[in-house]
């Protein structure tokens, strides 16, 4: 299932890699994909919703939940 999330300071693609790369590397076998400019991630496999905020939080950017 994917889940799209509403992202926060993201302003360029070396943001996205940042996102993306923190969510699928403490998330084996997740995939994370931003769109830049909705300023969103979709995130498919297993992790929830609070796993996804720590993943975000960490590499310094905003999370705002379901998008
Ligand atoms: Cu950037």
């Amino acid at each position: 299932m994917t889940v799209t999330y509403r992202v926060d300071g993201m302003s360029c693609q070396g943001c996205a890699n940042a996102v993306s790369r923190a969510i699928e590397t403490r998330f084996p076998g997740v995939r994370a994909l931003v769109d830049l400019a909705a300023g969103t991630v979709s995130v498919q496999g297993q992790a929830g919703s609070e796993d996804i905020r720590t993943a975000v939080e960490e590499a310094g950017y905003d999370f705002r939940g379901v998008a």
